[in-house]
């Protein structure tokens, strides 16, 4: 049987990822912090209880800042694969905290890869790095390929690119097989509330139901390239079953702005919007409510409005990805478009606001989480 390592595995993407590697037949090892809150909910559907001989979902505490830690849990799983998803992943967050962003996001690459070459398993444990578009940061051509020069525009990116080549000099120093997949950005219904995706998903649908008034944002003329998170940990595994490593780039080839993606979010909960001022003045009000999607909505209600502390220090404007030698070598296509994810995200979290409603309506007033 396989064994795998995530870091991170209590992230969205390591969800997916532990999921995919069960279904595999894997035996699934996951590094957890420990956190004052319960901080599984995103695993917790694929727990098995440790006692039983045959569990093949195993958790273990960690941190990327913990050399010794990282050290013990590779050396006692000999993983065949080790899946390094673990992050400070927010862009926004790693100017405010650019040393610990640093400390994890690009040292704690460097511990992994030197606990694998100091534990003698360079032969024996494949390595993937959890690299991102990100680094592209101030687009140098478009789209964005393999070759595509780097320009990273926040401490975030600064220090993924510093695992990126780390990344790559262990393969290039030591023979080992580790490669870095440069993906772009992906979403689901298990994003972490703070990014843009679901925060508009969540916030319009916590709305729609009267259980906020308006969503506050920042850049709506950003462009990414999105893609579903499960089309893209699928490519995790396979760059790590092939016979040579390399890096590839995986995104869907088409970028959509932020407004575009709060006009699907609206269209999903039967409200259309029109947007207007411009840059930090810039509000959406609703122009018309079909169905019963938004009983708490009607005509003329401003719903979106722009506040410039979400703006960042230095932005990355746009990012479209070419995808091309993923498609050729590794047969991987994304099956999930980006309008059909927002859909979905709408759909979840327009569920889990109707609960909260509901619970309201009774007297059970639980505060929602706002700030973004
Ligand atoms: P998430 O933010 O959802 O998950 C990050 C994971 O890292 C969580 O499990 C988190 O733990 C864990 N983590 C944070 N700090 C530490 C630490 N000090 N030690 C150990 N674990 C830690 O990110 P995603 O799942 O979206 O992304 C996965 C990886 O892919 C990240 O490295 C991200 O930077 C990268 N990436 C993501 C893209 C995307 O669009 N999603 C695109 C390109 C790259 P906890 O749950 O306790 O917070
Ligand atoms: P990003 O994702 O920075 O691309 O990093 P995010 O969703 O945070 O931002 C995307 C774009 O939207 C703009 N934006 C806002 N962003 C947030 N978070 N909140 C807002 O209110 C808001 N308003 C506008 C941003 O300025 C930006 O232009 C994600 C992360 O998953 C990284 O870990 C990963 O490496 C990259 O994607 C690829």
């Amino acid at each position: 049987m396989k064994k795998a390592l995530i870091t991170g595995v209590t992230g969205q993407d390591g969800s997916y990822l532990a999921e995919l590697l069960l279904e595999k037949g894997y035996e699934v090892h996951g590094i957890k912090r420990r956190s004052s809150l319960f901080n599984t909910n995103r695993v917790d559907h694929i727990y098995q209880n440790p006692q039983t001989d045959s569990a093949r979902f195993k958790l273990h505490y960690g941190d990327l800042t913990d050399t010794s830690n990282l050290t013990r849990i590779i050396s006692e799983v000999n993983p065949d694969e080790v899946y390094n998803l673990g992050a400070q992943s927010h862009v926004a967050v790693s100017f405010e905290v650019p040393e610990y962003t640093a400390d994890v996001d690009a040292i704690g690459t460097l511990r992994l890869l030197e606990a694998i070459r100091f534990l003698g398993m360079e032969d024996s444990t494949k390595f993937y790095q959890a690299s991102t578009s990100e680094l592209f940061g101030l687009v140098q051509e478009s789209p964005q390929n393999e070759n595509t020069p780097f320009y990273p525009r926040s401490p975030y990116a600064v220090a993924k690119l510093y695992s990126y080549w780390i990344t790559v000099n262990y393969r290039e120093a030591y023979g080992l097989y580790a490669c870095n997949g440069l993906l772009f950005n992906h979403e689901s219904s298990r994003r972490g509330e703070t990014f843009v995706t679901r925060k508009i998903t969540r916030g319009l649908a916590n709305i729609s139901q009267g259980l906020e008034s308006c969503l506050f944002i920042g850049n709506l003329n950003a462009k990414r390239d999105w893609g579903h998170a499960k089309d893209y940990v699928r490519m995790q595994w396979m760059m790590l079953q092939k016979d040579i490593p390399k890096d590839y780039v995986i995104a869907t080839g088409q970028q959509f702005s932020v407004r575009q993606f709060v006009i699907w979010a609206a269209k999903e909960l039967g409200v259309t919007l029109e947007f207007s001022g411009s840059g930090v003045d810039e509000i959406a009000i609703v122009a018309t409510v079909e169905g019963d999607s938004a009983p708490a909505l009607k005509s003329g209600d401003v719903v979106l409005r722009v506040d410039p502390r979400y703006f960042r220090p230095a932005e990355v404007d746009t990012l479209l990805g070419d995808a091309t030698l993923a498609h050729k070598e590794l047969g991987w296509k994304p099956q999930i478009t980006a309008q059909e994810m927002c859909s979905e995200m709408v759909s979840e979290d327009l569920k889990s606001a109707k609960r909260y409603a509901l619970l309201k309506k009774y007297g059970l007033d639980i505060p929602v989480s706002l700030e973004g």
